[in-house]
């Protein structure tokens, strides 16, 4: 087995049926990624961390609604449902991920002015969550993700990788989208693209 990650992206309670931000089917890719993680020498799993009255919550801008859209200093971005809310049962991990494998926890869009969508970098593309310095410390270097959401963390998390020089694959079969205006499909393309090994 070489030096490879299975990296999960965000399993975490609001992204699944019954959450803040449920994604259809996200609680149905809990068992396939358990079952996953022993054809992988390293797991390392992300959640999405945010203070209450984080910027990417449509309830912190007036007159804005969940899935608008605002412009922020590092460009535009999509308003979400309050969500993941630091030490929330909604911030929690699915309870059926099997987290006793995992490594290393990368939590992510914890500054309140900044969202976070890559494991890798914040929404300016350069404030870095420190997994770029992990993988390259480890010699890690082939890198696959499952988990939420296909279009936007998987998405972003897999085209900062190959970005960066990682081999990345994403398994969409242990992936489920949530789809805002076509951007299934646009993220997927871009992926293929840039040269993300969609299975
Ligand atoms: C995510 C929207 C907001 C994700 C996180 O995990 O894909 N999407 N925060
Ligand atoms: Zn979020």
């Amino acid at each position: 087995m070489a030096d490879k990650a299975l990296i999960v992206i965000d399993v975490q309670n609001d992204f699944c049926p019954g959450g803040a931000l449920a994604v259809d089917g996200g609680n149905d890719i809990v068992v396939p990624i358990n079952a996953m993680m022993d054809r992988f020498s390293h797991v390392v799993l992300t959640q999405d961390w945010h203070p209450a009255g984080h910027s990417s919550f449509a309830s912190s801008h007036s007159g804005k609604a969940p899935f608008d859209t605002v412009t922020m200093s590092y460009g535009e971005q999509t308003l979400w449902p309050d969500h993941c809310v630091i030490g929330t049962q909604g911030a929690a991990f699915h309870p059926d991920l099997d987290t006793t494998r995992a490594e290393l926890i990368i939590r992510k869009g914890f500054r309140p002015g900044i969202d976070s969508y890559s494991a890798f970098f914040e929404n300016d593309h350069a404030t870095q969550t420190g997994l770029t310095g992990y993988l390259r410390e480890r010699g890690i270097s082939e890198l696959v993700f499952v988990g939420l959401a296909t279009d936007f963390c998987i998405a972003y998390s897999a085209l900062d990788a190959v970005a960066q020089g990682f081999s990345a694959g994403v398994d969409l079969d242990a992936c489920r989208g949530i789809d805002l205006g076509g951007s299934l499909e646009t993220m997927i393309g871009q992926m293929r693209e840039a040269g993300v090994d969609i299975g």
